[in-house]
């Protein structure tokens, strides 16, 4: 039995044998090894807010797949805008209709969030049809540029870049989408020397294995390569050209490698690749972090250049509630931050929020792993 996108983690009790309404499918992972931890996050129902980790950041509006930054000394939140829409959930995540962007901004980690204006709008992206999915933000010059996927007219998911004078919005798009771009998720990585790398791509609905070549195939297969014994499908990243607006290159695949030096396979879903590209730079390493989707964790693998390849080192954060996962790590106060997203205000995989927590690196580069939940009152430690 598989797990199916848009199914709400706290449902998992249902596999075990107890009883909740919510959804409808008993989720088991087949060759899935759960850690403890996850079992556990698994198996509580509807929590009390002192349950989680920390608190959503804001809830006037239902917010995910948080990209954060740091300019002049405030930190900016580009996240997704979800919507309660008309669409069942399916393994695609066709119930993600996002259709317009809102920045979140707040002077401090821990204060006021303020929620921007609509800072794009699918209506005022020529290309774009619908779902606004996870979008990155960058600077380069006095303009800021915001980077979004969205489906074009023939369903094809490609990626956009809109403008800006100010980091709140809003952002004027381009008439056509990055060309040679396809696929999800989107996140744009400043090195030292200035130069910027865009690093893309999602499995499933995210349609990767649907653009093999780099052409999209309406045809291809619904969820990954089905090819178990096989290198993982591979995240995508491309140097951006000067003006931020182009790729430099023909999007190369990135390498994730096992301790062995063996590329992970397309069966190892606890590691392999899913979505949620993020890149970050920690004492000199580069950092790759992704989601691996239908097991619900945050990971992340290093290496010594953008391009990778980088090593599988482990778990960032373990399940959330919800079926997504996906997040941003920044800077900011002298300290790490990861910023993530669960369905603690709904309890429903496609209305999420975002929230953030510090993230601790062990001497030797290492994370430490987060669980988003605390152990449940009264239970035996
Ligand atoms: O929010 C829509 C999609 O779900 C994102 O693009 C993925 O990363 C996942 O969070």
């Amino acid at each position: 039995m598989t797990i199916k996108r848009g199914m709400c983690l706290h449902a998992w009790p249902l596999a075990l044998g107890l009883a909740l309404a919510a959804c409808q499918q008993a989720p088991e992972q087949k060759g899935e090894q759960k850690t403890e931890q996850a079992a556990d996050n698994a198996a509580s129902g509807k929590r009390d807010a002192s349950e989680y980790l920390s608190q959503p950041l804001v809830s006037d509006i239902y917010t995910a797949d948080p990209s954060a930054h740091v300019w002049n000394g405030k930190i900016y939140v580009y996240p997704s805008h979800d919507i309660d829409g008309p669409t069942p959930e399916d393994d695609l995540g066709s119930h993600f209709e996002m259709r317009d962007y809102h920045v979140l901004s707040m002077d401090k980690i821990g204060g006021p969030v303020t929620v921007g204006p609509v800072a794009l709008d699918v209506k005022d992206v020529p290309w774009a049809d619908k779902q606004m999915w996870a979008p990155d933000a960058a600077y380069k010059n006095g303009t800021y540029y915001l980077y979004f996927p969205a489906k074009d007219k023939e369903g094809a998911f490609r990626i956009g870049v809109a403008t800006s004078k100010d980091p709140m919005g809003p952002f004027k798009a381009q008439p056509q989408p990055i060309k040679g771009s396809y696929s999800i998720d989107p996140a744009v990585f400043t090195d030292a020397d200035g130069q910027s790398y865009i690093y893309f791509g999602g499995i499933w609905g995210g349609q990767l294995q649907r653009n093999i070549g780099g052409k999209y195939d309406p045809s291809g297969s619904k969820t990954d390569l089905k090819q178990d014994d096989k290198p993982a499908i591979a995240p995508r990243v491309a140097r951006l050209n000067g003006d931020m607006l182009e790729f430099a290159e023909t999007p190369r695949e990135i390498q994730i490698l096992d301790d062995k030096g063996k590329p992970l396979l397309g069966g190892d879903h606890d590691r392999r690749f899913f979505e949620a590209s993020w890149m970050h730079k920690h004492d000199g390493k580069y950092y790759f972090s992704y989601s691996t989707g239908d097991t619900h964790y945050l990971v992340y693998a290093v290496g010594d250049s953008p391009y990778g390849p980088f090593t599988y080192k482990g778990r960032i954060l373990e399940p959330v509630e919800g079926w997504t996962t996906h997040h941003s790590i920044v800077e900011w106060g002298g300290k790490s931050w990861l910023f993530y997203a669960d369905s603690q205000l709904s309890g429903q995989t496609r209305l999420r929020n975002v929230k953030v927590t510090e993230l601790r690196y062990n001497a030797d580069g290492s994370i430490q792993t987060i669980n988003p939940l605390l152990p449940k009152k009264g239970a035996a430690h």
